[in-house]
């Protein structure tokens, strides 16, 4: 019997870059290799991709330098370009103009690229037309985890809890702002101040702009639409930040026990490891009574099945002051080192982070491809 052979996309065109390649090297050092053979697949920040050294080590911070596939791909011998061939699912690389050189068959992609082309569902339905089983969520669950009217549309046609909100599309905001800035106005009225602005689709917290008072409702509209032409504002949602980890079993997906993140001070926003790294704050399990526990972890699976999801997904949420959860959004592709609250939940539900790679990658390749 050959071994699975695991490619490992990382790096990409994101202000993420860095952290994409970190968490490829600590998956690539989790990944037994009795078991698999790894090719690792890095994608330079300007787009170009790259077949990389398996040499994990290269792939951590260093002094406070955070590596990068470019510097990779010199040491391995330049950037190539690389496809996958359909019919066999078999990788191609090769120097532009020259003759390809067939490596292999692939037989699992563990995508890890953040943001537009990586975790909105297009790598992913790259991946489907190449017939290449891939870790993690698929089409539909990466497009509706990547946009937050969508997210909340789906949450809320399956009956969970979601905040206030109201959506400002491209065509309106361009063609009548008076109306567009009237309906948020109204909003505020309703669920006072101040309000948060976000781009509806991308990643972290790039591009959010808390409002105080309507004079500032221009210039963060302006910065939305920076990262998105479309754009959402909330209301401040008071309370405690919940998150809970759900990953798919043999038998169906299961939740971790919960963390809570404890509101952000001035020193953690500026923290190199805290900022990098999505690590090290929250608290595991989350101090909640045990119907709290029981009722997030329902509430996590909910949303899981509601966005279609595969593999694994990370819900967050609020707990209100008057106590109840609100979901606040999921995302497909979590922060994943070793320290990232995802592999600290499941550890401290007694899944290790290499059992966690393991599972994972059996999810996909148990997963048919093809029509389903
Ligand atoms: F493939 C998984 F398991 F679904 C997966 C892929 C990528 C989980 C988590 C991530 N996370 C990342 O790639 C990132 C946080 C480095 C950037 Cl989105």
């Amino acid at each position: 019997r050959r071994k699975p052979r695991v490619a490992v996309v990382f790096g990409g065109r994101s202000s993420e870059h860095g952290i994409s390649v970190v968490t490829a090297g600590a998956v690539m050092s989790a990944l037994d290799r009795t078991e698999y053979d790894v090719l690792p697949i890095g994608i330079t920040r300007d787009g170009r991709w790259a077949l990389t050294a398996d040499d994990p080590a290269r792939m951590a911070i260093t002094d406070r330098q955070v590596p990068d596939v470019d510097q990779l791909a010199q040491s391995a011998g330049g950037a190539v370009t690389l496809s996958v061939d359909p019919g066999n699912r078999d990788v191609v690389v090769g120097e532009p103009g020259a003759v390809p050189t067939v490596l292999g068959e692939v037989d699992v992609v563990f995508p890890m690229l953040h943001g537009p082309y990586g975790e909105d569902g297009t790598l992913q339905g790259f991946l489907e037309l190449s017939g290449v089983p891939y870790v993690g969520a698929g089409v539909l669950a990466s497009a509706v985890g990547q946009d937050k009217e969508y997210m909340k549309r789906v949450f809320t046609s399956f009956g969970l809890p979601v905040g206030p909100y109201e959506v400002v599309r491209p065509r309106e905001w361009e063609s009548n702002r008076p109306a567009a800035r009237k309906r948020i106005m109204e909003f505020a009225a309703e669920h006072g101040w101040p309000l948060f602005v976000k781009p509806a689709r991308g990643g972290s917290s790039m591009g959010i702009t808390k409002v105080d008072d309507p004079s500032g409702l221009d210039e963060a509209i302006e910065e939305a639409r920076r990262h998105d032409p479309k754009f959402l504002v909330e209301s401040l949602l008071r309370g405690r930040e919940i998150e809970c980890g759900v990953l798919e079993f043999e038998d169906g997906p299961r939740a971790s026990v919960p963390a809570e993140i404890p509101p952000v001070t001035a020193h953690d926003f500026y923290d190199f490891e805290a900022k990098y790294i999505d690590s090290a704050a929250g608290l595991v399990p989350a101090p909640l009574t045990e119907e709290q526990t029981a009722e997030v972890r329902r509430l996590a699976v909910d949303a899981f099945e509601a966005a279609s999801c595969e593999g694994l997904v990370r819900a967050d949420f609020f707990l209100t002051e008057d106590g109840t959860f609100v979901i606040n959004e999921i995302n497909t592709m979590p922060g994943f080192t070793p320290i990232s609250m995802y592999p600290r939940m499941w550890q401290e539900s007694g899944v290790s982070y290499p059992e966690l790679v393991d599972r994972l990658i059996q999810a996909a390749l148990n997963r048919s491809t093809g029509l389903r």
